[in-house]
């Protein structure tokens, strides 16, 4: 699908990183870790015109990928963002083909296109979405319960988001805590959409285990392999009745097309972050809507900008599965828009204003910062 309207071209005169640290509502735990506050990169792109906000969803360690915090920091001061001074005047298509020489760094390098292209956007009066092309006005929301401390717990976690609205549970799984977890949620809430993530915990040689997980009927089973094992999930496909998802592997449109064809994911995530982008995100929803496999949107605990970006783009008409597009309380008490996402009868709305649609809480802003930095041409 071409993009339904066009952003214009933006002056860049600086971009300003911050380095966030939100506490969580309750400690996440997933396969690889438990965290209880979030760091995260907030980008500002200061242009002769608006100002556009972007979010670097990189983690303080490099677990959920080769992305960290001070990686991303660091690359972006040292070569994005250069880079990005350099060429001045140009327009947010273009951000992409100007980082394009150095190697990797998606996460980085999606937060500095969404703030400019934010920045254009705003300047435009275009609504995210409307560029996009969101076809639809609110989002059906889905929640990730993240490992708790036993299966009975895990229960009490998961009726808690039901009785919110929440429309769609997913549960992290890890070896030892799957059949039981999943068993659980079952057993106590029926025929629930219900879907398990494993974040790369498995090996194929744990296919008989994972094979139990089809007599649940779950939605799908999320990246039980390793990022690169594009081949093995190809193998473990045919060997579950379960639908098998990609996460972590699905790291461009190239890997998604290559995943296609080699049969190793029948449902992709999408998530701007780990593609480099929302416009190649979009890119990926066109090209499986075109092969008819279904998408929906994950999350990496994104504050007020990155969930309002996430909003627009599980708009569009090829997310056809419920995503991790949950209200900000999900994870905060307090977050750095004035207007955090909210749960509306299990939907979450896309927002309408220019760009993000979202303003800035100065002082929520301020306050949870912990370290800044200005580049200027
Ligand atoms: O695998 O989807 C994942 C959070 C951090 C890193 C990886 C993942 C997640 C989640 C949470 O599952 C999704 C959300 O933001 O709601
Ligand atoms: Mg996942």
């Amino acid at each position: 699908m071409p993009i339904a309207q066009p952003a214009p071209k933006v002056a860049l005169e600086g971009i300003e990183l911050r380095v966030l640290h939100l506490p969580l509502v309750s400690p996440f735990t997933t396969s690889f870790g438990t965290e209880a506050v979030r760091e995260v990169i907030v980008v500002r792109a200061l242009t002769s015109d608006a100002d556009g906000w972007g979010e670097i969803v990189t983690q303080e360690s490099p677990l959920y990928s080769s992305e960290y915090t001070q990686g991303a920091w660091d690359v972006a001061l040292r070569f994005l963002i250069p880079a990005l001074l350099d060429r001045h005047t140009l327009a947010p298509e273009e951000v992409a083909s100007v980082l394009e020489p150095f190697v990797g760094h998606r996460m980085s390098k999606a937060g500095l296109k969404l703030a400019i292209l934010d920045a254009s956007l705003r300047s435009a009066g275009i609504p995210l979405g409307a560029h996009l092309g969101a076809v639809r006005d609110r989002v059906p929301s889905g929640v990730s319960v993240g490992i708790q401390r036993d299966p009975s717990a895990l229960v009490d976690a998961v009726r808690g988001y039901l009785d919110e609205g929440y429309v769609r549970i997913k549960i992290k799984i890890k070896p030892g805590r799957d059949i039981a977890d999943t068993a659980a949620v079952r057993d106590a809430f029926g025929d629930i959409p219900l879907q398990v993530d494993a974040n790369s915990a498995y090996t194929l040689a744990d296919a008989d285990t994972l094979a139990e997980l089809d007599r649940f009927g779950l939605l799908l089973i999320e990246q039980p392999l390793q990022e690169d094992d594009l081949v093995d999930h190809a193998s473990l496909a045919q060997r579950l009745r379960t639908p098998v998802c990609l996460d972590e592997s699905i790291v461009s449109s190239k890997a998604a097309a290559d995943a296609l064809t080699l049969g190793s994911a029948s449902v992709i995530n999408i998530k701007a972050g780990r593609v480099g982008g929302y416009l190649e995100a979009v890119r990926i929803h066109d090209l499986c809507r075109a092969a008819g496999i279904p998408v929906w949107c994950g999350g990496m605990l994104e504050t007020g900008i990155g969930r309002a970006a996430n909003a627009a783009l599980a708009a569009l008409p090829g997310f056809t599965l419920p995503g991790d597009v949950s209200a900000s309380s999900r994870f905060y008490d307090r977050d750095i828009v004035t207007e955090p996402a909210v749960l509306e009868d299990g939907h979450v709305r896309v927002p309408t204003g220019a760009g993000l649609g979202v303003e800035i809480d100065p002082v929520a802003l301020e306050d949870m910062t912990v370290a800044r930095e200005v580049l200027r041409r």
